[in-house]
């Protein structure tokens, strides 16, 4: 029976979510929470090795139903082996990514079928579902402006801008289909602008 709390955290590149992990852990920890903090594609052995595959650009090209199905089998791998457990001994789990990312990578930006999407969601994740998703909101040139000095892009940073026009506005779409889970902060201005935001929907959890 799950008794912690699932956290996800989610948006484009550059939109700050590495940058705002480490204040919502210390946030938590300082109201005796005890977090664990992972990640997708990953969080797992056998996770990160599906990461490996997806994001090296020694891969390749890849068929788009390819891609959405090692996100699936990763993100099945996190649940059983590492989320559910958590959760099951009372931590909170934070996730740097999960589903929503499927849903705007390969939904949004890849244009795979909808419906396919929520087929695997269904299968991997019955009802399971995080208690909240922080979606931090950039508009596309902000972010990658953020990230250019990082240099080498990995496979699907590749992308061209439209495929991330595209992922962003698949992440606004699903904020307004589910509003009680999603919370969209705006992370467009300064880090403590958008620390500000995430304080405040952290408390109503
Ligand atoms: N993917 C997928 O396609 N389908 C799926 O189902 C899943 C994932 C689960 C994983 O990348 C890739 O997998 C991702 C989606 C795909 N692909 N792409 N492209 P990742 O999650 O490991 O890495 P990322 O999302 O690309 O992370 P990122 O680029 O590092 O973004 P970030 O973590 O949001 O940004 P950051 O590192 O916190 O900040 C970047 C810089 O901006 C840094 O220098 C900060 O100091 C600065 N920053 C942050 N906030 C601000 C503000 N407010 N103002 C100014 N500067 C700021």
């Amino acid at each position: 029976m799950k008794k912690g709390k699932f956290i996800t955290i989610d948006g484009v590149e550059g939109a700050g979510k590495s940058t705002q992990i480490d204040f919502i852990c210390e946030y938590l920890k300082a109201k005796g929470i005890q977090v664990v903090l992972t990640r997708e594609p990953g969080g797992t052995k056998v996770g990160e090795k599906i990461r490996e595959l997806l994001l090296s650009n020694s891969t390749g090209d890849m068929h788009a139903d390819t891609e959405l199905m090692l996100m699936f089998a990763a993100r099945n791998e996190h649940i059983q082996n590492k989320i559910m457990p958590a959760l099951e001994q009372g931590d909170w789990v934070l996730s740097d990514r999960f589903t929503d990312s499927s849903y705007a990578y390969q939904g949004g930006g890849r244009g795979l079928d909808i419906n396919r999407i929520s087929q695997l969601e269904s299968w991997v994740m019955q009802d399971f579902t995080p208690d909240m998703t922080l979606l931090l909101d950039v508009p596309v040139e902000i972010g990658m402006s953020r990230v250019e000095s990082r240099g080498k892009k990995d496979r699907i940073e590749m992308e061209k801008m439209d495929f991330f026009d595209r992922v962003r506005q698949a992440y606004i779409a699903r904020s307004k289909e589910f509003p009680d889970r999603i919370k969209l902060i705006d992370s467009s201005k300064t880090i403590e602008h958008t620390t500000e935001q995430i304080a405040t929907v952290l408390d109503t959890l």
